[in-house]
Formats: C-alpha cells, sequence, structure tokens
C-alpha cells in the first residue's frame, strides 16, 4: 500500500547553486549531500517537513541517466518517490498488472530500499518505490 510522497527529485545542471537559491528563498538547506557514483549523480535531500523531502540530482557521469535527462528536457522534475510498507510486495503485484520495471528486485538507495518503475508505464512520470528500512 502507498503511504505517502516521500519525496520529489529535481535535476539540476548545478548543486551549489540550487542550494543556495533555495536556502535564500525558503531557508531550506540541506540534511545530506551524497555522491551515489552507480546511479552518476551527486544528491542532496532538503526536508520539507512531515517527512517529505526535496531530492536534487546533479549529474557527475555524462553518459548517465540524469545528464541524458537534463540534455533532452532542461532542469526539472525527474521523479517521484512513493514510501511503501513494502517494495517487494508492491512491484510483484504492479508486474502483475503488467507494468514495466527498472528495478526486477529492490535494491538499497538513499532513501532506504527502493525499486523504480518505467515512465512509459506510468503517463511519462518515473516513479520511485521506497521502503524505509
Ligand atoms: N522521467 C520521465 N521520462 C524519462 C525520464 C524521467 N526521469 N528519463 C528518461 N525518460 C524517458 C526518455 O525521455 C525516453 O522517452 P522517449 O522514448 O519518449 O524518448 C524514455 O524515458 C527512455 O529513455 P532512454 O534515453 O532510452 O533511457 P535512459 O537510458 O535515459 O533511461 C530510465 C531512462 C528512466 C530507464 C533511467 O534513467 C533509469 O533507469 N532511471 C532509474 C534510476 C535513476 O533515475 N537514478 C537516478 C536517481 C538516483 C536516486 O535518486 O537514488
Amino acid at each position: 500500500m502507498i503511504k505517502r510522497v516521500d519525496h520529489i527529485a529535481i535535476a539540476v545542471n548545478n548543486l551549489d547553486e540550487v542550494l543556495k537559491l533555495y536556502d535564500e528563498l525558503f531557508g531550506l538547506k540541506p540534511e545530506h549531500i551524497k555522491d551515489i557514483p552507480d546511479q552518476g549523480v551527486k544528491a542532496a535531500l532538503i526536508p520539507v517537513g512531515n517527512g517529505g523531502e526535496i531530492e536534487f540530482l546533479e549529474p557527475v557521469d555524462p553518459q548517465g541517466g540524469v545528464a541524458k535527462f537534463l540534455e533532452k528536457k532542461g532542469e526539472g522534475i525527474h521523479h517521484i518517490a512513493l514510501e511503501t510498507d513494502d517494495v517487494e510486495q508492491e512491484i510483484k503485484s504492479l508486474a502483475e498488472k503488467g507494468v514495466q520495471l527498472i528495478d526486477k528486485e529492490p535494491r538499497m538507495g538513499l532513501a532506504g530500499k527502493i525499486a523504480f518503475l518505467h515512465p512509459k508505464s506510468t503517463k511519462g512520470i518515473l516513479i520511485e518505490l521506497c521502503q524505509k528500512v
């Protein structure tokens, strides 16, 4: 069962610039800034109350998915992460409904146990399912 929006991820060209802007505009500051080399990004997570977060993603690998996304679509919303109690069960049931999975098994990510669904199955929106561990 989906519980809530965990985070909204935004692809940006320059993490330092966007963090400065969101601090100036909204007084929001990142809790974590992490390199995720296997995803080709540097990520900053900003808590925005009630457990929700904004994640900014800056590509560090020019061949990676986020770099390609920026090239094609420009800066903007990259994915929406929905929290569930059980990622494994959720993707099993979605696969049975014909949804194309990017991750056929859950894996560990910044938001806990995660799995991505292909945007072609979800009206052009990349969805991440996550489970806190
Ligand atoms: N949102 C919506 N559509 C997207 C997209 C996104 N973020 N990224 C790519 N697409 C679209 C492309 O525009 C393309 O559409 P068309 O066929 O209409 O042109 C289609 O998806 C396939 O694109 P592609 O270039 O063939 O495939 P990519 O190599 O760019 O891979 C995707 C796309 C979604 C499969 C890949 O980015 C992926 O596996 N993402 C999941 C992991 C991820 O996003 N990690 C980064 C974040 C890490 C984190 O936060 O932890």
